[in-house]
């Protein structure tokens, strides 16, 4: 089943931000805007900017890259007047020729004044990311999520658009860090041709559809995934904003933001930034989040880190401040916590309780499905945490230190 993204040809600010901006929903706006952007053909790109180099993409079809592997081998620098002639004029059907995701400040530096500010936000000061999409029929773009917010303006031409919730990403499978090094891009590289077999949980999935045109706006929230299909000659820009944490769901920015710490091997920031992030130092859904992209010792490091959290918040709050604030994590016995809640009237009962749901977790990841933890015995947790943190290499090289060694 397919539902139409809500549609409006008048939205007022205020609207925009209780019905959407702030519930994370998208939508549709097709009047409000009335930028010179929508002048931008290919006949006028060719006239203003023909010399200007660029990098365009070939895509073959049929081919057995990755959508990332293709991306990368199949782009080519030439003059925008051949590459308007190649998208214009490709009489092959099995190439397709994409000038995707090219930053208009950067390569089309003359193009920025034909566009301001979308009217629905309020902040004068929002820096957006803009970038020009330009291609033939036939392109697709696949099924992925971006990190940011989206007012994505289609100019010329049509494209169609599936969305799906952050909540479908349960069904939508996600690349892992041993299928692709980018892990916001789904498995499923063809929509209308999933396989039932290696994706059963797709059917469960609740697409959004649109079929987009000139004028319209589609806003995009930030974690929201899209596929998107050029129907014809089209022109698109986008406009990608940081959203704010109470505007999408926590672990979008911070999961995305940690993994890409993570992995190019920032503990310092990934301590300072993530870890330090007090709104959040208590949401299960980043552990979740990691569970979900298979990052087991960043669940692990979080989890650890807020255990750290948790028993220092007691301890400054208790007559024993500052006993435990040197310990670290791995120094911990049960014997000692025990104690130490003993000490601050915690119930134990209760603080169990809460670790309960953590080890779940990890227990329902797939990997360890068939390690059984009791629940009430929070050292088995401990050790189990820093098996999982060192079977997943957390000491590795890029790492630089123990994760404990905050
Ligand atoms: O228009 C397209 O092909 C994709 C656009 C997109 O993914 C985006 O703006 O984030």
């Amino acid at each position: 089943m397919q539902i139409d993204i809500d549609h409006h040809h008048i939205l007022h600010r205020d609207d925009f931000q209780n019905r959407y901006l702030s519930k994370s929903k998208p939508v549709i706006i097709s009047g409000g805007l009335n930028w010179p952007a929508f002048r931008w053909t290919p006949n006028y790109l060719r006239n203003k900017l023909s010399d200007r180099v660029i990098g365009i993409n070939a895509f073959k079809a049929n081919q057995q890259k990755t959508y990332v592997e293709a991306l990368m081998s199949s782009r080519r620098n030439i003059n925008l007047h051949e590459a308007i002639d190649l998208i214009c004029n490709n009489q092959d059907n099995n190439v397709k020729y994409y000038l995707l995701q090219q930053s208009i400040p950067e390569i089309f530096p003359e193009l920025v004044e034909d566009f301001g500010e979308p009217t629905w936000i309020e902040n004068k000061k929002t820096d957006y990311m803009s970038n020009i999409w330009f291609g033939e029929s036939g392109n697709v773009s696949p099924l992925h999520f971006d990190a940011v917010h989206n007012f994505f303006v289609q100019i010329f031409g049509k494209k169609k658009v599936y969305l799906f919730s952050f909540e479908d990403t349960k069904f939508l499978y996600r690349h892992t860090p041993k299928t692709s090094t980018v892990y916001n891009i789904s498995q499923i590289s063809d929509l209308h041709n999933v396989d039932p077999i290696k994706f059963p949980d797709f059917r469960q999935a609740m697409p959004l559809t649109a079929i987009l045109s000139p004028g319209d706006v589609l806003f995009i929230p930030a974690g929201w995934w899209h596929h998107v299909e050029t129907l014809e000659i089209a022109i698109s820009l986008s406009l990608w904003w940081k959203a704010k944490p109470s505007e999408c769901d926590p672990s979008v920015l911070l999961a995305f933001e940690a993994v890409d710490l993570y992995e190019r091997g920032c503990l310092a920031e990934l301590k300072h930034n993530i870890l330090n992030f007090d709104d959040f130092d208590d949401s299960l859904d980043v552990v979740e989040e990691f569970i979900q992209g298979k990052h087991y010792c960043l669940a692990a490091l979080w989890m650890g880190d807020y255990f750290n959290k948790f028993l220092r918040g007691l301890s400054t709050s208790s007559a024993i401040s500052g006993e435990l604030t040197s310990l670290k994590l791995e120094q911990l016995e049960f014997s000692e916590i025990a104690k130490f809640l003993k000490q601050t009237n915690t119930d134990l009962e209760v603080f169990l309780e809460m670790f309960e749901d953590w080890c779940n977790m990890l227990e329902n990841a797939k990997q360890w499905r068939n390690q059984s933890l009791d629940s009430r015995s929070l050292i088995i947790w401990l050790h189990y945490l820093r098996r999982i943190t060192k079977s997943n290499g957390l000491k590795s090289k890029s790492m630089g230190s123990s994760v404990y060694d905050f």
